[in-house]
């Protein structure tokens, strides 16, 4: 199950998740691997689950077998390998993909009847190739961490469907943008039949030439639309069925769930739908003890209830994008998202590897094609804690935020800076955020480090924009308590919770407040501060790795629910 609603009723599609041959191999095995399989592992999975593996890092190459009923062009989709997939057909390179946390695709043209071997090379070992994933703060498992599917296509498909909607004056509007691939040999003409909401639409007769993605635009105007809203979370399907010269029924569809609403900053403040709003929630790791990454439905849904138990309107996906049914359930719960791409705490060093910006790159574009269509998202943000103070860094940070600019105009941008007055990147944003930990890392009251905040803001490029508390908390082992509420228990975390968000409820500039963090992490051992955390675990969560509230769980929850007369 890739999403949380059926996507295609001409397409035939066909899920591969189950039980997948394993096998660890050194990085002198030839490849394709042609050896034996001593293991079998579950699709999707982190191969850390298995007791064999539990601290494993390296190769590993997955093998499933599948059977093709008649000749037709394969596309595999595969949802998130960490961190580095090869993946062969019948022996034969059809992909290579970077990163765990984005989605690829691969096709295989004329498949014949018959069984055919699917084989995926993963590795999630650290080195100079991986500029994102580096030993860090949070934990980078191995294995086909989330869903895969494979899809049976024509020569011409719909590869993707944009939705942009706005509301100039009354009425709401849309543009909806198709994009059409054709795998075939020649040029053909294709129209296009639509269905959203109580509109029909067909489109002119396009050509799309041989090898070529074409987009094609229709923008419309829709009356009687609910709006997607937190409170009432509106969605509406658009199917999209592909006709092609030559065919008397329809080639192809895909059918994207959509929502009708708008995202603006005006004077210091973020609006949805026109309407001011202030963002409470929590940043949250994909992180469980029982799966590690591999998040099934069940332990997603566990953890929205437990989001909206305790009040929050919003998650941030810290530190990089969701899987993708997470961000369904968000459309469906009206749950704000700030979703970021893929760094964590890089230094200028590390952001000068020659892997990185290419590596960021194909990040970004991956994160909002693929997820453009969420309502809940009203964020896209880049490079948490990253080299922002430096000139080098600076351009770096321009060029990634017009990347992404480039592709959405109708969300606004940010990033989490811990910089304080040497933030040099403020002026590039839409929201200034700010990473701070008074109470934790410094002995600061959180009022006035927060107003100085806004004073560096508006002193450093950020004026007139709105302002977010994008990260503060302390540690809280899960059942330490004492009298003298000493650093690292469950009081004294309560405490730094308390001062904090008493400080940021009352402050009317500032937009948002995102604690750090929902759940404890599991973190790469290593050494220096960072990597030598007890547990080898981040201890911040506001519940436990088992999802166990700490006594901060109750804090929040006044805070949060303020005035709900709760
Ligand atoms: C940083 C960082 C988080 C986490 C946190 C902490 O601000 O963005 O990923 O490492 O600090 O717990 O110290």
């Amino acid at each position: 199950m890739l999403r949380l609603f059926h996507t295609h009723k001409v397409r035939k599609t066909q899920s591969l998740e189950g039980e997948w041959q394993f096998q660890p191999i050194n990085g002198d095995t030839a490849v394709p691997y042609e050896g034996e399989y001593q293991y079998v592992m579950p699709v999707p999975g982190c191969w850390e689950m298995h007791p064999r593996f539990s601290t494993y890092q390296g190769k590993g190459v997955f093998r499933k077998t599948m059977v093709i009923e008649k000749q037709t062009s394969l596309r595999f989709n595969f949802q998130g390998v960490s961190h580095t997939a090869d993946v062969y057909f019948n022996g034969e390179k059809i992909a290579h993909h970077y990163n765990a946390y984005t989605p690829f695709t691969a096709i295989v043209k004329d498949v014949p009847q018959g069984k055919h071997e699917l084989v995926v090379e993963v590795d999630n070992s650290f080195s100079e190739a991986s500029a994102l994933h580096v030993p860090n703060d949070y934990y980078t498992y191995g294995g086909i961490i989330r869903p895969v599917s494979v899809e049976y296509v024509p020569e011409l498909f719909i590869e993707r469907i944009a939705f942009t909607p706005s509301r100039p004056s009354g009425d709401w509007q849309a543009d909806i943008t198709v994009y059409v691939r054709n795998i075939g040999m020649e040029p053909k003409t294709v129209t296009l039949q639509g269905q959203l909401a109580n509109e029909a639409f067909t489109t002119a007769g396009e050509q799309v030439e041989a090898g070529q993605v074409k987009a094609i635009t229709v923008s419309r105007t829709f009356t009687d639309i609910n709006a997607w809203s937190n409170t009432d979370p509106h969605l509406y399907l658009l199917d999209v069925q592909l006709y092609a010269e030559g065919y008397a029924d329809p080639l192809d569809d895909l059918t994207e769930r959509v929502g009708f609403r708008t995202v603006t900053t005006l004077n210091n403040r973020i609006q949805v739908n026109g309407e001011d709003v202030v963002l409470k929630g929590f940043n949250r790791h994909e992180d469980h003890p029982i799966v590690g990454a591999s998040f099934p439905y069940q332990l997603m849904v566990h953890d929205i209830e437990l989001m909206l138990e305790a009040g929050a309107n919003a998650v941030r996906t810290s530190h990089y994008p969701n899987d993708e049914r997470f961000l369904d359930l968000c459309d469906e719960r009206g749950i704000f998202v700030w979703e970021e791409n893929h760094a964590r705490g890089l230094s200028l060093e590390q952001m000068q590897n020659p892997n990185f910006e290419r590596q960021c790159e194909d990040c970004n574009r991956e994160m909002v094609e693929s997820h453009f269509n969420h309502p809940s998202i009203i964020i896209w943000a880049i490079l948490n804690e990253c080299a922002s103070d430096t000139p080098e860094g600076r351009v770096m940070y321009r060029k990634q935020l017009e990347q992404i600019r480039s592709m959405d105009r109708s969300r606004p941008l940010s990033f989490a800076s811990h910089h304080r007055e040497k933030e040099l990147c403020f002026d590039l944003a839409d929201i200034v955020s700010f990473n701070l930990y008074p109470l934790w890392y410094g002995d600061e009251d959180p009022g006035e480090l927060s107003d100085q905040a806004r004073k560096w803001a508006d002193e450093l490029g950020g004026l007139g924009k709105p302002m977010i508390m994008s990260e503060f908390g302390g540690d809280g082992y899960y059942g330490l308590r004492d009298p003298n509420r000493v650093k690292g228990t469950e009081e004294r975390q309560a405490d730094i919770i308390e001062r904090n968000l008493d400080a940021y409820t009352k402050r009317p500039f500032i937009s948002g407040m995102f604690i750090w963090q929902f759940c404890d992490c599991r973190v790469t051992e290593g050494t220096g501060w960072l990597l030598t955390r007890a547990g080898t675990q981040n201890s911040k969560g506001i519940v436990d790795r088992y999802r166990r509230p700490k006594l901060a769980y109750e804090t929040v929850k006044q805070y949060f629910r303020q005035g709900e007369g709760k």
